[in-house]
């Protein structure tokens, strides 16, 4: 900016090279122009307060943008916020779903291998008791008879106690072990001498069955046993029908019918 006093310089300046009549009359101008001191001050006020006014306009322009941007920003950031929020407690529902379902899953496996060792014991079951059937079925087509749990077969020929034990075995039987009353009675229903299975032949006294279990009850007929006559008699036989008490040790070389016993 030009000051006043520069100006009228300036201008006498230009006087010296310029046409001295035009110039002096421009002086003479410019000085009545600028010779208002009461106008200067208040222009500069003027121009001040619209520069003032100017810049706080930018000011609050600034003030309202940022203001909105930050209300902007922090709606935004809200947003963002609720949205992590739901999908936290998203995640979290799956991986609680997850863990139930996998929880599931091992609880299935167990009933899955109970399921299966149970139907593995059914299957064998299942075979055992095929095998027992056919069992049952061979010897009642072989005319065996069935009684508490085993069956009973009474030979149609005579042996000694040893031929006639290895013919029960060969059967898959033994000769007949008593055990109960019961038993005892059953047996008494056959009429001829049959052998039994019990003996004394490798202790003397010492009686015991073809399973090699000790005699406990006994069904001795009265005198017996005996060795009749000093014989050596080691075998027994079911001898007196008509009695409970229906043994008789007899020489186990005497041919006797035998009843044979397959448990079951
Ligand atoms: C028979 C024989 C013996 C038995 C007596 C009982 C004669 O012999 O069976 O073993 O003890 O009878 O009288
Ligand atoms: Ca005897």
């Amino acid at each position: 900016m030009v000051s006043l006093e520069e100006e009228l310089e300036l201008s006498m300046t230009y006087e010296n090279f310029e046409d001295v009549p035009a110039r002096k009359a421009a002086s003479r101008r410019s000085v009545e122009d600028f010779n208002v001191p009461a106008a200067a001050p208040g222009m500069k006020m003027y121009r001040l307060v619209v520069v003032s006014f100017g810049l706080l306009c930018i000011l609050q322009a600034a003030l309202n943008i940022s203001l909105r941007l930050t209300l902007y920003l922090e709606a935004g950031c809200n947003n963002l916020t609720e949205e992590r929020d739901d999908l936290k407690r998203t995640l979290e529902n799956y991986v609680s779903q997850q863990n139930s379902l996998t929880e599931e899953r091992d609880e299935m496996k167990r009933i899955n291998l109970d399921l299966e060792a149970g139907r593995n014991l059914l299957t064998e079951e299942n075979h055992g008791l095929k095998r027992t059937l056919e069992e049952y079925a061979h010897y009642l087509q072989q005319g065996w008879v069935y009684f508490s749990g085993s069956f009973y077969r009474i030979s149609s020929t005579m042996k000694p106690w040893q031929d006639s034990r290895r013919d029960c075995q060969q059967r898959g039987a033994d000769l007949m072990i008593i055990n109960s009353q019961e038993e005892q009675d059953f047996s008494r229903q056959y009429k001829n001498i049959i052998w039994i299975g019990l003996m004394d032949r490798d202790t003397e006294g010492e009686w015991t069955w073809v399973d090699g279990t000790q005699l406990t009850t006994s069904f001795w007929h009265s005198g017996e046993p005996n060795n009749y006559d000093k014989r050596n008699e080691d075998c027994v036989n079911i001898n007196h029908h008509d009695h409970t008490n229906s043994w008789n040790d007899a020489p186990c070389e005497n041919e006797y019918f035998w009843i044979c016993e397959k448990k079951m």
